[in-house]
């Protein structure tokens, strides 16, 4: 099923910067499209997204020149390929490129064609995009992450720690887990309000803060999760993502809204202290992105009480999480299509992941587009987890929202699972 057109344009992600979407075409006229998200909070190892710089276009940070690149070389290079021959076109994309790193083209560029020609060859199988990326394989339903509070580089920096999450284990279902984030979300805001702790919402739709210490915002969501009339631990866990590579500044880790600062040593002892008093599930890059011994440390002092999840450290790359399974770095790994930019590479990082037993989190943005694609990755590589920001906004709903749609499509056939966080290794 060969692919007859390939054409970008430049559109807009969700805090209106600009992003590329490209739209792919096959001889018998099915059409698919690709939007690409970007980061903020984003690791030194991630493929690079190609952005112009030009001082008086949208402040530097217009995509022309990766939208160039897909209707120049990628075009070149894909048209007239087998689109159902989804290894053989990142294939010839990444060839294309020529660079390690995806720099040259943009990983922008070449994850919009990615995307787009997958979504063509799900729609001229007549299959569902999940069903096409997994083999029809997948049918696990993701429990959701979802932020409650958002801070770091999402907040201007209000909080040091930048997703304050929850987990709903009690959850039996998809939806009761929507349930349990709907109940979570608007009873913690209604706290905040009432306290004067509110300032807004920040980049992912969890609320922006003016907590005096990172330790408020915990007590604020468990106070959250029990007025929703959950039980904190038991019904609702705790994740956090530290995005500690934004703290780690000459050496050390810098808590700026305490004026604290601390080496691996005693900022991983901290993270211990917070494990102790609150009922944390899930801990994403507590520590920097190359601070690899600090992160093999940590992992061992945690042992099986949490989920440790690298992010900046891995940045879905396949040599870095092999390089993590060696060193016992951690037992899970947030996937972002973007962070390596093909759709086969982002799949293999996920099948290598839970080849080593560690459990992959597909994961969204935080700026984001209306494109909900992470949500069929989800389930057709049966990941067991999505993380997609907090429960408002279009750009996060849409995700939330599309496994919905694929729970109605799968039936029967849908499974939803709570993983054994207590005991991951
Ligand atoms: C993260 C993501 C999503 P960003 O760090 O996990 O929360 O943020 O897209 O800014 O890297
Ligand atoms: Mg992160």
């Amino acid at each position: 099923m060969k692919i007859t057109s390939v054409k970008a344009y430049q559109v807009f992600d969700s805090r209106g910067n600009p992003t590329v979407e490209t739209l792919v075409e096959l001889e018998d006229g099915t059409q698919g499209a690709g939007l690409v998200p970007s980061g903020a909070s984003t690791g030194r190892h991630e493929a690079k997204e190609l952005r112009d710089g030009v001082p008086g276009r949208f402040a530097g940070r217009s995509v022309l020149n990766a939208v160039a690149n897909v209707n120049g070389a990628l075009a070149a290079a894909v048209l007239g390929r087998d689109a159902l021959d989804q290894a053989g076109l990142d294939a010839a994309l990444i060839a294309a490129d020529g660079t390690a790193d995806k720099s040259r083209l943009g990983a922008n560029a070449l994850l919009s064609v990615s995307m787009a020609v997958a979504r063509a060859a799900a729609g001229t199988r007549r299959e569902p995009l999940h069903a096409w990326l997994g083999g029809g394989q997948g049918t696990l339903l993701p429990l959701p992450q979802v932020q409650i509070i958002g801070g770091g580089k999402h907040a201007n920096g209000r909080v040091d720690v930048q997703d304050f999450m929850i987990v709903p284990l009690a959850a039996r279902s998809y939806e009761e887990a929507l349930e349990i984030a709907f109940n979570v979300y608007h009873r913690a805001g209604a706290v905040m309000r009432s306290r004067g702790l509110l300032a807004g919402v920040a980049d992912e739709g969890g609320y922006w803060p003016q907590f005096a210490s990172n330790e408020a915002a915990f007590d604020v969501l468990l106070e959250g999760i029990s007025a929703a009339g959950h039980v904190p631990g038991r019904d609702v866990g705790i994740a956090v993502d530290i995005a500690a590579t934004d703290l780690f500044r000459d050496g050390k880790y810098h808590l700026v809204l305490e004026n604290r600062v601390c080496d691996t040593d005693a900022f991983s002892n901290l993270i211990i202290s917070w494990l102790d008093r609150f009922p944390i599930v899930s801990i994403e890059d507590p520590l920097a992105e190359d601070d690899w011994e600090g992160w093999s440390k940590l992992r061992a002092a945690i042992g099986g009480r949490c989920q440790l999840v690298g992010d900046d450290l891995f940045t879905t790359n396949l040599a870095r999480i092999e390089q993590g399974v060696a060193r016992q770095a951690a037992n899970a790994v947030l996937i972002k299509l973007n962070q390596i930019g093909t759709v086969s590479e982002t799949i293999a990082a996920i099948r290598r992941t839970q080849a080593a037993g560690w459990r992959p989190i597909v994961s969204a943005r935080s700026g984001e587009t209306e494109d909900a694609f992470i949500a069929h990755l989800a389930v057709a590589t049966n990941a067991g987890q999505l993380k997609v920001g907090s429960f408002c906004r279009s750009e996060r709903m849409a995700k939330w929202n599309e496994v919905l749609r694929i729970h109605h499509q799968l039936g029967s056939r849908a499974r939803f699972e709570i993983p054994e966080f207590r005991s991951s290794r």
